[in-house]
Parts: C-alpha cells; structure tokens; sequence
C-alpha cells in the first residue's frame, strides 16, 4: 500500500519551517533547475547539514555583578563543574581582575563561553565608586561586551553603581539583560533562623514563593536606587541559588531562569545551549521538546536521504536519526553520563537509574538496551505506532512544497519519519520526567 500523502500534509511540513528556513529553501529551488531529483538532494544536503550547524554557532553568556554574589559559583555549575574541578572558576576569594576572563563550556568549548567581565576597571583602585568611568570601561571592554548575546547581572543585595551602569550599557547595546539574586538557599536558611514566625500558618513552598517575591521586589528597589534607568520587568529578575545541584535540579528560578537564557537566541544557539548544559529539571523538559520538535522536519527530511526501513528490519539505521537520538538524549538529560551524575547526587544506585531508564525507553519491549540502542528504540517506537513492515518498504511520498512552487518526489516516508521523531521526543520527554521524580524521590538534595 502506498503511504498516505496524509501522512505529511504539505501544510504541516511548511508550518513547521521558520521564514528563514522557507527563504532557504526556495533558494535552493530555484537553483535546482526544472529536474526534481536535483531539487530533493540539494534539499536533503541543506537539511543533514542544517542538523549539524549548530555546532557552528556561537553563544557568549556575559555576566557581571557584585563582588561576591556568586557569579563564579554560577559560572561553574551552569558548566557542570564543581569549585574545585579543573578548568572552574575560582571561588570565594575576592579577586579584583581587570580583565574579561572566558570560561567556555568543557563539552562544547568553541560554542558556548560564559564571559567573566570585572566590576571594576582599575586593579587596585580605591574602591570608590567615582573612580568608576563608564567610558573608559567600554572602550577597554565595550567589543567583548558586543560579543555577548545576553547579560546576567548578578547581585547580592547591595548592587554596585559599577554592575548597573555596565548593564545599562549592554542594554542599550541591544542585548538581554536578566538580573539575578544568587545565594538564595542562604538567604532562606538565614530567614529561618532570623525571623522563624514567617513560616508559621505556611506551606514551606508558600514561604519560599513569598520570600522569593520580597527579594525580586527589593532587587527592583536597589537597582533603581543606584541608578537603573527604566523599567525592570520582574519576570527578568531571577531568584536562585547558583550551588551545582540547585542548578542541575532546577531549584527555585532556575528553570524559568534558564528559559529567559535562550529566549533571545537563535534557534541554533538555543539549541547549543540544551545540547550542552546538563539540566534536570523537571520544568524545562517541554520547552527542550519543543526545540527539537520544531526541527523535526530537518531531521525527517536529512532521513529521507538515506533507506530509512527501521520496522522494516533494518539493521541499522540512517545517520539523520541516530544523531537526532543521540542529541535528544543530551538534551533530556538521559545520557549514561548524565544518569551516572544524577544517581551521585541524588545518592541513588546508577545501576537503578539507567535500568529504569532503558526499561522507559523501550515502554515494554526487553531490555537492557543493547550496542545498537537507538535502533532498539525506534524500533519499540515503531511497534507502538503500528507502522507495519510490508507498508514501508519501497514506498514514494510526494512532497508538494507551495513555497518554491515544485513538486518533489521524496524517496521515503518522510511522514512515517515525522512520526516516529515525534513519537521518539515525546517518549525521552516522559522518560525524563520520570526519571528526575524517581532519583529525587525520597533524596535529600
Ligand atoms: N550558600 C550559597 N553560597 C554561595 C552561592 N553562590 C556562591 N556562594 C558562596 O559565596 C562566596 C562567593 O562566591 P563566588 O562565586 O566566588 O562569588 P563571585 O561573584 O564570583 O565573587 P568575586 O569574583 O569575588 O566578585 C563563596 O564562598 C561561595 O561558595 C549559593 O548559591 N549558595
Ligand atoms: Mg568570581
């Protein structure tokens, strides 16, 4: 039987594409000649490269803020790196540099940097304030400051004039600026001990919420105080604590935190940044699958190019898919890696973890998975679905794209493989989730 046109309405495949890519593609067409075959590989060769074009991207992360607000800290939990790991930021110690120190990210050092600017200008100046030129700061660091795509200033309540003039800068520069109030299991603990009756006739997470609520609102205070110019939306000021498992757990702001960090971006930089830092928060979980479902249709399209036969039997299967599987389960925070992480710091036994994972992942099939583990999945995925063998082998879909206005053949199913993708993203989604609640169950972290 010949697969469904239905299986990939044009419109589906069109809406799933951005303006950008839509552009792309009729300029691939247009260039193709009048021959289809001709039109589809260059189609299929933009969209395998496009999968890996991430990797070209760049992502700087600039942060300044007061001295010792935990930028450091910060600096080396969204890394994955403990204080004292090699390659982290050096913390606790008050060390005024007057220079901009990258520190990129181990697992994507060319990709994504997080960007140390001092508060200061001068080492060993006085201290006071009106040393401070905010004119001679951006011509010392104005071009490194043009570098980064999004600002993180940092205080810990007594926001230095320094950190607010060099955020109004970035602002105007046209970058994000997003405010952050670090520390907050301190400041939580201190509240329990300095003030105990607020947390009486309240739930622990009411508590949290309305201490929460009083810091951002004072955060907005101070930053006027010293001399922010302007509106500062709440929704931009995050209250965390930047100690490496609150990160990776997603305590407090962290998860909305982290999606405020992508918003600005790219679709290929947000995609650098959830391929790269390791998160497992429960929060995030659906704003990463919207990621990658929006390039689905990448993937699908980069499979085509290849004999893409899972339930058929196959023994392996495309490159496209494979790669897709492996980034997703970075993404998801699945990876053995990550597991091995996440049973450490949740004190659980890794070997748990990662049978309840693979046992997740193939929703039922036998495990353990194997070598071939991504073939194993999408083979359970398809079983699921019901996509029969006999229906998908030697099977032509047409793809009609209105946006370059051609009719092209595509050699295989590129619905069946839209679905199946879905299918695959939905199933790390709840896997994940699942996975997360299982490891902190009952843990103390
Ligand atoms: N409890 C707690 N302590 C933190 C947190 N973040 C930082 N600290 C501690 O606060 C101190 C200062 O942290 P740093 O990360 O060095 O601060 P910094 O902003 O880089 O400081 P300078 O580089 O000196 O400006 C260290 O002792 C950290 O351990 C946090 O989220 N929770
Ligand atoms: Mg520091």
């Amino acid at each position: 039987m010949m697969a469904d046109r239905a299986d990939a309405p044009t419109e589906e495949i069109i809406g799933e594409m951005n303006e950008e890519e839509q552009a792309m593609l009729k300029n691939l067409a247009s260039t193709g000649g009048a021959n289809k075959v001709e039109i589809l590989k260059k189609i299929q060769k933009y969209t395998a490269e496009n999968m890996e074009a991430w990797k070209n991207q760049k992502v700087y992360v600039g942060i300044v803020g007061d001295p010792g607000a935990g930028k450091s800290t910060f600096i080396n939990s969204i890394r994955g790196l403990k204080p004292k790991a090699p390659g982290a930021a050096e913390v606790g110690v008050t060390h005024t540099t007057a220079v901009a120190t990258d520190y990129p990210h181990p697992a994507r050092p060319d990709s994504l940097v997080f960007v140390d600017f001092p508060g200061v200008l001068l080492e060993r100046r006085s201290g006071d304030e009106r040393d401070f030129d905010i004119q001679q700061y951006l011509a010392k660091f104005g071009e490194k400051m043009q570098q980064c795509h999004v600002f993180l200033v940092f205080s810990s309540g007594r926001i230095q004039h320094n950190a607010v003039q060099i955020g109004m800068k970035a602002q105007a520069m046209g970058k994000k600026v997003l405010f952050v109030r670090s520390q907050f299991d301190k400041d939580l603990a201190d509240k329990k001990n300095d003030d105990p009756e607020y947390f009486d006739d309240k739930t622990e997470a009411k508590a949290e919420a309305d201490l929460m609520e009083e810091l951002r609102q004072e955060y907005i205070m101070v930053l006027k105080k010293v001399g922010w110019e302007g509106q500062v939306d709440p929704r931009d000021v995050f209250i965390i604590s930047g100690r490496l498992n609150n990160v990776l757990k997603g305590s407090w702001d962290i998860p909305k935190f982290r999606k405020a960090m992508i918003e600005g971006l790219g679709a290929l930089q947000k995609m650098v940044v959830i391929n790269t830092c390791r998160d497992f928060s429960k929060a995030t979980i659906k704003e990463r699958g919207d990621i990658y479902r929006s390039k689905v249709w990448t993937v699908a399209m980069a499979t085509t190019a290849g004999s893409f036969v899972p339930y058929a039997g196959a023994a392996a299967i495309p490159g496209a898919l494979a790669m897709a599987y492996k980034q997703y389960k970075e993404g998801f925070g699945l990876t053995e890696d990550a597991v091995e992480q996440l049973a450490k710091m949740t004190n659980k036994s890794p070997e748990d973890l990662k049978q309840f994972l693979s046992a997740n992942l193939l929703a039922g099939a036998r495990g353990p998975i194997g070598e071939s583990e991504a073939l194993a999945v999408v083979q359970a995925i398809c079983n699921g679905l019901g996509l029969l063998t006999a229906a998908a082998v030697d099977q032509t879909i047409d793809l009609i794209f209105p946006v370059i206005g051609a009719l092209v053949t595509a050699p295989l199913a590129y619905g069946i493989t839209t679905k199946v993708l879905h299918a695959l993203i939905s199933r790390m989604e709840k896997c994940a989730g699942e996975l997360f609640d299982y490891a902190f169950k009952e843990s103390a972290v």
